[in-house]
């Protein structure tokens, strides 16, 4: 499979190999079958609808054990910039040719939901506030990762300046590309979880997300949404654009 046609975790077609996978994990962690989970469900296994539902509930109870698993003091690993990977590769769900190019003399950041003040950011205003810098690896479902170096707002910092509900459940972002994604509030507010403006110590170039994109070392690689254009504070599951195709919502790493 090329990296230009991805496809989602858990397809119709796929169930036989989820099948399988989730029987393992039935037997390892609670010695239950799948065939005990489909008498519980009361479930027919020969129907991909019913299949379908008791594998995206297993999905959202395995979200809820993440997130308690979840530690709010715990560090993605950093590492040396002699480390940094070079060049850093381009990823998204169309070819790097058609990133979005951002005009930012006309760019704002929309906020929305759950927050007091909902007026939108410029590029300037974002630098004003305090910027932090982490080099981490981004790991993708894919089965590639690359160490960056990125520089930007710690999300907690700007959640606390637009007076969001910090006991609100979701985070959730907006792009310029149609991608959308969201976090949990813990991981929201991980010291990690930054918006990043800089890569390396230039702004974040167009492929990789300018003028800003979440940069959130304890997720997988496709809860890092580039180019945003709205955040929002909910209490409603925002899903993402491969969460809502069958990835898992939590996705630590
Ligand atoms: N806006 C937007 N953000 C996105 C994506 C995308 O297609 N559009 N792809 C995600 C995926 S799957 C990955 S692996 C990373 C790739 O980021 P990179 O181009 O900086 O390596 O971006 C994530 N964020
Ligand atoms: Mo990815």
């Amino acid at each position: 499979m090329s990296a230009r046609e991805k496809k989602p975790a858990i397809r119709l077609a796929d169930h036989r190999s989820g099948l399988v996978k989730l029987e393992r994990r039935l037997l390892l962690r609670s010695s239950l079958s799948l065939g005990a989970l489909a008498m519980l469900s009361g479930c027919n296994l020969q129907d991909n609808d019913a299949v379908d539902k008791v594998l995206w509930a297993v999905s959202r109870w395995n979200d809820r054990v993440q997130a308690r698993l979840f530690s709010r003091t715990k560090l993605a690993p950093t590492y040396a910039a002699s480390r940094i990977t070079q060049p850093f590769p381009f990823n998204a769900f169309y070819a790097e040719f058609d990133a979005p190019e951002i005009d930012v003399s006309t760019w704002r950041l929309e906020v929305s939901g759950l927050v007091r003040n909902k007026s939108p950011w410029t590029v300037e205003q974002l630098r004003a506030l305090p910027q932090q810098g982490q080099i981490t690896r981004h790991i993708c479902i894919e089965g590639w990762s690359a160490i960056g170096n990125w520089r930007g707002v710690p999300l907690r910092t700007f959640l606390e300046r637009i007076g969001a509900d910090l006991t609100a459940k979701y985070v959730g972002f907006k792009c310029a590309d149609r991608y959308y994604s969201s976090l949990d509030m813990a991981t929201a507010l991980h010291p990690q979880t930054l918006l990043a403006l800089d890569f390396g110590s230039e702004p974040l170039p167009t492929p990789l997300g300018f003028p800003l994109k979440l940069r959130v070392p304890t997720k997988l690689g496709f809860k890092n949404p580039k180019h945003i254009a709205a955040v929002f504070v909910t209490n409603e599951y925002p899903g993402g654009y491969w969460e809502d195709q069958g990835y898992n919502w939590f996705s630590g790493v």
